[in-house]
């Protein structure tokens, strides 16, 4: 009886979000029967979703029920690293894991504990939540999260404020689109549509790459600076502008400061000059100027990548001036795109409760955990436990060789809540089973558009995994942590993350976004959008800051969660400029001497981050580890396409296959992110520094210098 019930059940739909760590932030359509995930779409109402999908997700029920996916509570039994794992309950893991930290802060005190996590689950209650306010009321390590974009966000808050800039679905009113070091057809696939549309209508599309990426492919002009040297192009841009009398004299008047330092600094910066740098003709440079000054609307897309270089927060300050300058603000569909994140109305102060922090913890990036855990940092008490939940940083992270040997520490007490026995979770001593997408509610952070979007619970995790969230809850419950946060629901968490009350969410709210899915935030349209028409910067100032006085560096909320907030650093140039990469030929030629090439390493097309990397049917589409490489430099080496390299340095090495290709130029090459290490010979981190670059603590993958070698 019950079988034939259950065979007549219909499939219900229901709202779902992509919970990665990608700026389209999709908006999805789960059809679920019997509380069984059966396929995904993507919700045809939503403006930018538009019904569609990309490859990564596009069949998610089957990342849902993989065979590999972790389904139990589990306990290393071989050596570390060795995948051996037994099964045991919920209460066994909860109680070793309390245990375990108990001695741990007993010993060493609570700093000895490193919480590690990142946007691998990008909701506000399983991402964002719950694992930062626990350890925070610990009195954990803080984990400071610099992997992606702070940077870009230090130089953007001290050039613009606050504002979500230029709309991406605005670009429908672009008659010039200049996308610079984002390779949006792989990674921000729901705004190209928009791009296409409007190079559909006239609108011409520049894209400025290192090397001829999908989306450089597809535009009507690339161009191709030296990996690092943006900074260099952006100035002399500032410079030709200003030479040709294209400068809006009228709005840098009236809505910005320091134009006439800035004048002076950009003197020298020919597009001559930068010529020498980039490699870009300099009648090139003067083209792209005059063509950005005078095609309005001109909007600007920044990809993360322009800030991995050691002057990447210069730059991205350089590239945020431009619009000022030529009044491309006055325009719908003119300026420039950081994240749109910073005008949404998230409350991070109560998802992460920095308040609950005590005094004078220590802060260690998220970049540097290799060198905290093997003591190269010295600090005192050393990490003696981590716990990894929504990252991976072994795939992920800097100097993996260093991470690798901190984990494989026999004194480190590892922890790790994971879908996947991934390259981290490999070194768990105990591993919990987490949840996935259509199992937990949620609103998902989107960093790329200007909706709120609802994810709901509608079907059943498989074995015994829970939410993230949950975890967080049960281990509070068990430290007898009392504050009341740690008691909500999924909803309560919900009610109180988002500002309801804030203009933004005028008729929205939770019953809202549960009816429908998503929600548009009350910030104007994209077809009347124009932020900045009349200034109305959200700086101290009410401008753009072409310079500022007295300028520090500092990590933005939330990345490192609100907990010091605006902590000033180190002084800032007041005025933008071009700093060359610390690895370069220019900066350092012994070591160019030693190791030529410089190594690009962005995103995979197939897979997200290293998400997907470990299924074979995006293993199939993403192909093998390659490494493109120029026919001069393949030819230097004797090696042919399709032979099998190494590519090395003092940090590392990995092996691929060599692409030999007039993608990419003399001196450069390209190998793509996220293949697993268990998977391979080494992986892109392997040979990628920890040194942050001049703003926000940010990564430098792309200021990096290899050699390429044939691997027998
Ligand atoms: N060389 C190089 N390195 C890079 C970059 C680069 O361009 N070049 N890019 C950098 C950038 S931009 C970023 S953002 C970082 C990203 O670095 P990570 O955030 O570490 O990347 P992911 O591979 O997405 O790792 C997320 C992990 O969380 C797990 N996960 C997903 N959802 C959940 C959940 O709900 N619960 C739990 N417990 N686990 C979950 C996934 O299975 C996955 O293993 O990498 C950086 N690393
Ligand atoms: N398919 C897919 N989509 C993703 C992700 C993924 O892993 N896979 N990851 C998501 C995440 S976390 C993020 S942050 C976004 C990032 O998305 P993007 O901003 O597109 O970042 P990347 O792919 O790292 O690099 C973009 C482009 O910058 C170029 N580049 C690198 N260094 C330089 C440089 O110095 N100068 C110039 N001009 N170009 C340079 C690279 O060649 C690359 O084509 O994508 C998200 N979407
Ligand atoms: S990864 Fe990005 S493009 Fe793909 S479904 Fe998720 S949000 Fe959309
Ligand atoms: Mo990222």
């Amino acid at each position: 009886m019950n079988e034939i019930v259950q065979a007549e059940a219909v499939s219900e739909v229901f709202y779902g979000a992509c919970p990665h760590d990608c700026p389209d932030t999709c908006s999805m359509l789960f059809e679920v029967k019997g509380g069984e995930l059966l396929s995904v779409r993507g919700n045809p109402d939503h403006p930018m979703t538009r019904g569609g999908l990309c490859v990564k997700l596009k069949d998610y029920e089957k990342r849902h029920y993989h065979p590999d996916r972790v389904l139990y509570p589990m306990k290393r039994v071989g050596p570390k690293g060795s995948k051996q794992f037994a099964r045991i309950t919920w209460d066994e893991a909860l109680d070793e894991i309390v245990s375990r930290w108990t001695a741990i802060i007993d010993q060493y005190g609570p700093q000895a504990i490193a919480p590690y996590s990142y946007l691998g689950n990008q909701g506000l209650v399983h991402g964002l939540n719950g694992g930062d306010a626990f350890f925070n009321r610990m009195g954990a390590t803080v984990t400071e999260r610099t992997f992606c974009g702070e940077g870009s966000c230090t130089a953007w808050l001290l050039t613009v404020g606050p504002t979500a800039g230029l709309d991406p679905e605005s670009y429908i009113h672009s008659k010039y689109i200049v996308i610079w070091a984002c390779n949006s057809v792989s990674t921000n696939l729901h705004h190209w549509a928009i791009v296409k549309d409007a190079q559909k209508k006239g609108a011409k599309v520049v894209v400025i790459d290192a090397y001829a990426s999908r989306t450089a492919k597809a535009a009507d002009w690339h161009i191709a600076p030296k990996p690092g040297t943006d900074g260099a192009l952006a100035m002399a841009l500032i410079n030709s502008i200003i030479a040709q009398g294209l400068v809006d004299q009228d709005y840098v008047d009236n809505h910005t400061i320091g134009f006439a330092d800035l004048k002076e600094r950009a003197a020298p910066r020919t597009p001559e000059w930068a010529e020498s740098i980039t490699g870009v003709p300099a009648a090139d440079i003067r083209r792209l100027a005059h063509e950005m000054a005078t095609a309005q609307p001109v909007g600007i897309r920044m990809g993360v990548a322009l800030e991995r270089h050691f002057g990447g927060g210069q730059t991205i300050r350089a590239v945020t001036c431009i619009p000022a300058l030529t009044g491309a603000w006055r325009h719908v569909g003119g300026g420039v795109t950081q994240f749109p994140v910073w005008e949404h109305p998230y409350k991070f102060d109560v998802m992460c409760r920095p308040d609950l922090i005590p005094e004078g913890t220590r802060v260690v990036s998220n970049l540097q955990i290799g060198r905290a855990l093997t003591g190269e940092l010295k600090l005192d008490p050393p990490i003696m436990s981590m716990m990894c939940w929504n990252s991976n940083p072994v795939t992920q992270a800097p100097e993996t060789d260093k991470i690798v040997a901190g984990l494989m520490r026999e004194d480190l007490f590892m922890v790790s809540a994971e879908h996947f026995i991934s390259d981290t979770a490999a070194y768990a001593d105990i591993l919990l089973p987490a949840a996935m997408g259509a199992e937990m509610e949620d609103m998902i952070l989107s960093w790329g558009h200007l909706y709120l979007t609802y994810n709901t619970k509608c079907a059943e995790a498989p074995g015994e995994a829970i939410p993230n969230n949950e975890i967080f809850r049960r281990l509070a419950a068990r430290f007898g942590f009392e504050e009341e946060n740690f008691k909500w629901s999924d909803a309560e968490c919900l009610e109180h993350y988002v500002d309801w009350a804030s203009p933004a969410c005028a008729g929205i709210d939770l019953a809202y976004m549960r009816a429908h899915g998503f929600a548009r935030l009350k910030v104007g349209t994209p077809d009347d959008r124009a932020p900045h028409r009349e200034g109305n910067f959200p700086t101290d100032t009410g401008k753009c800051m072409l310079k500022i006085e007295g300028a520090t560096n500092f990590v933005a909320p939330p990345f490192r969660q609100m907990y010091e907030g605006f902590q000033p650093g180190e002084p800032l140039d007041p005025l933008p400029d071009y700093v060359g990469a610390r690895e370069s030929h220019a900066n350092d030629p012994e070591l160019a001497k030693r190791y030529p090439l410089n190594i690009v390493s962005p995103k995979s097309h197939y897979f997200l981050n290293s998400c997907y990397a470990n299924m074979a049917d995006k293993q199939k589409g993403q192909g093998e580890q390659f490494v493109m490489i120029s026919p001069t430099d393949a030819e230097s080496r004797g090696i042919v396409d399709g032979d099998r390299v190494q590519v090395a340095n003092a940090r590392g090495a990995f092996k691929g296959v060599a692409r030999v290709t007039d993608d990419v130029t003399h001196g450069i090459v390209v190998a793509t992110l996220g293949y697993w290490r268990q998977l391979n010979e080494g992986t892109v981190n392997s040979i990628s520094s920890a040194a942050f670059t001049d703003m926000g603590h940010a990564p430098s993958f792309s200021d990096n210098l290899v050699e390429v070698s044939r691997a027998n």
